[in-house]
């Protein structure tokens, strides 16, 4: 059997970005592998879902007495873990946890980093075996190295990421970062359990075939979303003819297949929700961030995501992401109906 060497795994490539970069630390690297190792637990339990008793409600007991935990529970306790048993992270916020969480030992406070993440997004997905995903935004800490965090840290605008990523457990497991110089995929490799490189440099297509929103709520939205979508069914012959509405329901799937495919996804307000559905700092700003250095764009339907000020952790925001000329013909029709 020949062995593909030229194949790279994600502490490879971390490796090689940090003997082109010298002046790097190394702290990055070392926290996006925390993250890697976390997502592989993750994923163990995420193939076992449909095996054992885990998809139950937090709290009640399996089979084998003991107490389930629903798999977003241990999602979220994997990654707080690793990343405090870590030394390169200060503190985490998550969509599990009301509060975040400052890492007060001596190590962690030294670290120039914090991380928010989704940890198990579409869970809802989990137990009709459709892909689901983790999402996380790292920052570096505007308050000084060697104290606790403080909830500024964490209320930064997207702009100001240092990286964001997304894992994908689906038909195989990726886990896609972006840092300001590029976006890179990995694939989890099970027969040696690494993070192996895939999809190097991902570019978004500046246009695509696909737009993905829920239907459901179509005369909820605003008229130029409306306006918008109906130019997507009428789009002429020599325009290519109508565009394919796809909708998994898991905005990681969503997102990652119109990265690499072209398109464009849409989460707006509705009158009964006007900021929507999705969370600013841990679901969209990742997406915005990593969406942007492929070449896309994002925005809340008037300003860019990554502009937001954002006042509280929890925080919703209307989320239109997607690639550049599908996401500036969406700004045109919002312009001319808003
Ligand atoms: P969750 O954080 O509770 O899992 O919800 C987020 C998910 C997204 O992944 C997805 O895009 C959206 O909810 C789907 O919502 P809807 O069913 O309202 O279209
Ligand atoms: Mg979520």
């Amino acid at each position: 059997m020949s062995i593909n060497r030229k194949v790279q795994t994600l502490d490879e490539f971390t490796i090689q970005q940090l003997r082109d970069f010298p002046q790097a630390t190394g702290e990055l690297s070392n926290l996006l592998r925390n993250i890697g190792l976390a997502a592989k637990r993750v994923n163990v339990e995420v193939n076992k879902a449909g095996l054992v008793d885990i998809l139950g409600d937090a709290g009640t007991v399996n089979v084998q007495g003991e107490k389930v935990k629903k798999l977003d529970v241990f999602a979220n306790d994997q990654f707080i873990k690793v990343l405090q048993h870590g030394i390169s992270c200060a503190g985490i916020a998550s969509e599990e946890l009301d509060d975040f969480v400052a890492f007060d030992d001596e190590k962690s406070i030294h670290s120039k980093y914090v991380c928010l993440f989704d940890p198990l997004d579409g869970s809802g997905n989990i137990d009709v075996n459709v892909s689901i995903g983790t999402i996380f935004g790292v920052y570096r800490r505007v308050t000084p190295v060697g104290t606790v965090v403080t909830k500024e840290d964490f209320l930064q605008p997207g702009s100001s990421q240092v990286a964001a990523g997304y894992v994908v457990y689906g038909s195989s497991t990726m886990l896609v970062y972006a840092t300001r110089r590029g976006v890179n995929g990995f694939t989890l490799d099970p027969s040696i359990g690494e993070w192996t490189l895939s999809h190097p440099d991902i570019r978004c297509p500046e246009k695509g075939k696909i737009y993905s929103v829920n239907h459901g709520s179509f005369f909820e939205f605003d008229k130029g979303v409306q306006s918008y979508i109906t130019a997507c069914q009428q789009k002429s012959k020599e325009q290519g003819g109508p565009l394919r509405q796809r909708y998994v329901g898991s905005m990681v799937a969503d997102v990652h297949r119109n990265l690499i495919k072209g398109g464009i996804f849409m989460y707006p307000g509705t009158s009964s929700k006007p900021d929507g559905k999705l969370r600013l700092l841990y679901e969209c700003n990742p997406f915005a961030f990593i969406v942007g250095v492929a070449g896309g764009k994002a925005t809340n339907g008037k300003i860019r995501t990554l502009d937001i000020v954002p006042s509280s952790l929890h925080e919703r925001c209307p989320f239109f992401v997607g690639s550049k000329l599908m996401m500036e013909e969406l700004e045109t029709q919002l312009d001319q109906n808003g």
